[in-house]
């Protein structure tokens, strides 16, 4: 006889509460209460192979609420992934062990995303289900026809990045995207009564979304709900009635159970109400066999799929899409044709320009922007809207939602086949920040096109100019932050960040930009991070160290201080990770010897001077914007904030005989 959904279900508690008490850390309640309906979800509906956890078609499981981490692991053990084993499970949220507090993307391949920060997991989902519908378009049925499913606690439910994600799901009508949530009323600080009234059902319906309701805690119930919500054409919300931390007789439906181990005596008492078996780290023979036939059915649908693509004409376009790689075919007639006629351009639409190139190249773009579209420069002539009407579209219109934006982005990038970019001004990757980090952490391919980068935005004031987002921005590890000069440096930005593995963002002017690249080079310069883009005529005094569009201001303080027989060089530093990557000898020839004190080095940025010590050394000048900036035409601005080259010039010249050099 096979044994039944709650003995199933069980097994998930089981480990849950084990590896939460061998860990004396962890998150019991959660994995606990949604067992049952995770139960459904596996065994009845969800299309998945343990033994290619990559499968393109496979459906997507997003555990939103990650801190039930114990939840999915169990899943993946039971269904019969290679990973995690018993023994992971045994040392859950150990050092090395990849059952990590929350899951990791990248240490599991049957976690397609990584969740704990609350809100990302579902907006994530929301990109995961608008790139299975893009492809659908492009390669049809026989290729891509899966769906997105997320389990969403509370928690999920309340931060604001869900009223972004799922306005833009509800509008995009994303019927393959069905969210369980978690109705348990618990969060940690106890009953939801103490912080929420709103009706969560009635704020999806209002968003134009499917919902339902079932008990949580009913299997049957459960799959019976999913049925409706795949038969629905709106993307769907299942409320499931949940008891947090259920089968613990007396911490249940409490806040107890959310995040500590339930004590010795407390696990003893559910496995008595539970049925379980008296030892830990257990699972009934009939149990774990009945599991591994759920993960061995997945096969069949596998192999059908198989057997589809061997037979389609669109094959290996569909798996060189999927494999990411790109043509950078574009680049080199690109740049010939800007040299050919150089102009002062701003470097937004240097980036529009290369675009215009990129984008019938690489057809896996999908662009955007949070409602910013002619200031990020983002829609090119050929990209019509991605709709609900037309999902083989590139284009997104997001709407004012840059954090929803980013998550939707980094859902997009990790499902595979597309590549997204998207824009808002510079000042608001603050809007975006959580996600960008997911991005970072995940090593998800997204480009972010942030325009309006500096002071040289103008009339719009303090509020929109960035001071310390470039280098905060610099500060978080695992993405690549460009600064552009001019038109041929934006386009080679652009090419090292769609050859990247990870999210890389571009920094882009407002303001026009005279050409500082005007002869053809062997290489990628931008790909050097940093280079140098005039030697010093005379004996090299100074080296100015500028980005973007202070490279060209950098240059007018080189000539004003050659003409006083100081010899200056200019480097650019679009990209100061990869400098910082580069070769020492390459690095030592850029920025000889910080304790040098005969070479005055000087960093030029219209944003704060934190942490450009690095490149200039305690002893080097640094010029920039340490507070915030004011409201003028840019010109005055940057006469205001003295980064004129006469002006830095002079400063150099003072500091230089200051210190005896000149
Ligand atoms: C953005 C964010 N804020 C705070 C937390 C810390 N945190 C983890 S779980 C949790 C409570 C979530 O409540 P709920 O989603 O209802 O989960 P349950 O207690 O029901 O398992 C909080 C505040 C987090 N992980 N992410
Ligand atoms: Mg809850």
């Amino acid at each position: 006889m096979q044994p039944t959904q709650r003995r199933l279900a069980n097994a998930i508690r089981a480990l849950a509460m084990d590896a939460v008490e061998t860990a004396n850390s962890g998150h019991p309640g959660m994995p606990m209460g949604m067992a049952d309906a995770a139960t459904a979800l596996f065994t009845r509906h969800l299309k998945f192979d343990p033994s290619d956890p990559h499968w393109p078609d496979r459906d997507r499981f997003v555990l939103s609420a990650g801190h039930g981490s114990m939840l999915i692991y169990a899943l993946l053990y039971l269904t019969g992934y290679s990973r995690p084993t018993l023994d992971d499970i045994r040392n859950f949220r150990q050092l090395h062990s990849p059952c990590a507090g929350h899951p990791e993307n990248f240490e599991l391949p049957g976690v397609e995303v990584t969740t704990g920060p609350l809100g990302q997991g579902l907006a994530m989902a929301v990109g995961m289900a608008i790139a299975e519908r893009h492809l659908n378009a492009i390669y049809g049925d026989d290729l891509v026809d899966h769906r997105t499913y997320v389990i969403a606690g509370d928690g999920d439910l309340m931060e604001g990045v869900n009223h972004e994600a799922v306005g833009l799901a509800g509008h995009l009508k994303l019927g393959r995207l069905i969210v369980l949530w978690d109705d348990n009323r618990i969060t940690i600080d106890g009953s939801t009564d103490l912080s929420r009234s709103e009706d969560v059902v009635a704020r999806h319906a209002a968003a134009g979304w499917h919902t339902t309701e079932c008990d949580g805690l009913d299997s049957g119930k459960v799959s019976k709900a999913i049925e409706q919500a795949i038969a629905d054409e709106r993307p769907s919300l299942i409320r499931c009635r949940t008891v947090i931390g259920y089968g613990a007789p007396n911490k249940q439906g409490t806040a107890a159970t959310h995040g500590a181990a339930l004590g010795k005596d407390e696990v003893e008492a559910a496995r008595a109400e539970l049925g379980l078996e008296p030892k830990e780290f257990t699972i009934p023979e009939d149990v774990l066999a009945a599991w591994r036939e759920v993960g061995r059915r997945g096969a069949l649908d596998h192999s059908e799929w198989r057997r589809r693509i061997e037979q389609s004409a669109r094959k290996d376009d569909f798996l060189k899409r999927l494999s990411g790689t790109v043509d950078d075919n574009w680049l080199k007639p690109h740049i010939d044709s800007l040299l050919a006629d150089p102009k002062p351009v701003a470097t937004r639409k240097a980036s529009e320009i290369a675009l215009e190139a990129i984008n019938p190249a690489v057809p896996s773009t999908i662009g955007g922007s949070a409602d910013l579209t002619g200031s990020n420069n983002t829609k090119t002539k050929g990209l019509e809207p991605l709709t609900a009407e037309y999902y083989a579209g590139r284009y997104i219109y997001y709407g004012i939602r840059e954090f929803g934006m980013a998550a939707a982005m980094n859902g997009m990038a990790l499902h595979g086949g597309v590549i997204p970019y998207g824009g808002t001004f510079l000042v608001f990757t603050d809007y975006a920040r959580p996600a960008i980090r997911l991005s970072t952490l995940q090593g998800a391919k997204v480009i972010y096109v942030m325009t309006h980068d500096s002071i040289g935005l103008g009339e719009d004031g303090p509020t929109h100019q960035p001071i310390e987002h470039l280098q905060s921005l610099r500060a978080m590890p695992g993405i690549e932050v460009y600064r552009p000069a001019d038109a041929v440096e934006t386009a080679e930005c652009w090419a090292l960040a769609l050859a990247s593995d990870g999210p890389s963002i571009l920094a882009l002017t407002r303001q026009n930009l005279a050409p500082v690249r005007t002869a053809a080079a062997k290489e990628n310069l931008c790909g050097r991070g940093a280079y140098r883009l005039k030697g010093a005529g005379g004996e090299r005094k100074v080296i100015l160290i500028a980005t973007g569009s202070e490279v060209e201001i950098a240059l007018g303080v080189a000539e004003r201080l050659e003409e006083q027989g100081i010899g200056a060089d200019v480097v650019s530093m679009p990209c100061t990770e990869r400098f910082d990557a580069q070769p020492r000898d390459y690095r030592e020839d850029i920025l000889p010897d910080v304790s040098n004190r005969e070479i005055l080095r000087v960093s030029i940025e219209a944003g704060t001077t934190f942490g450009w010590e690095r490149y200039t050394g305690l002893q080097g000048l640094r010029i920039g914007i340490d507070r915030y900036g004011v409201s003028a035409p840019y010109q005055d601005a940057y006469e205001y904030f003295r980064l004129t080259p006469a002006a830095i010039a002079g400063r150099v010249l003072a500091f230089l005989d200051r210190r005896g050099i000149r």
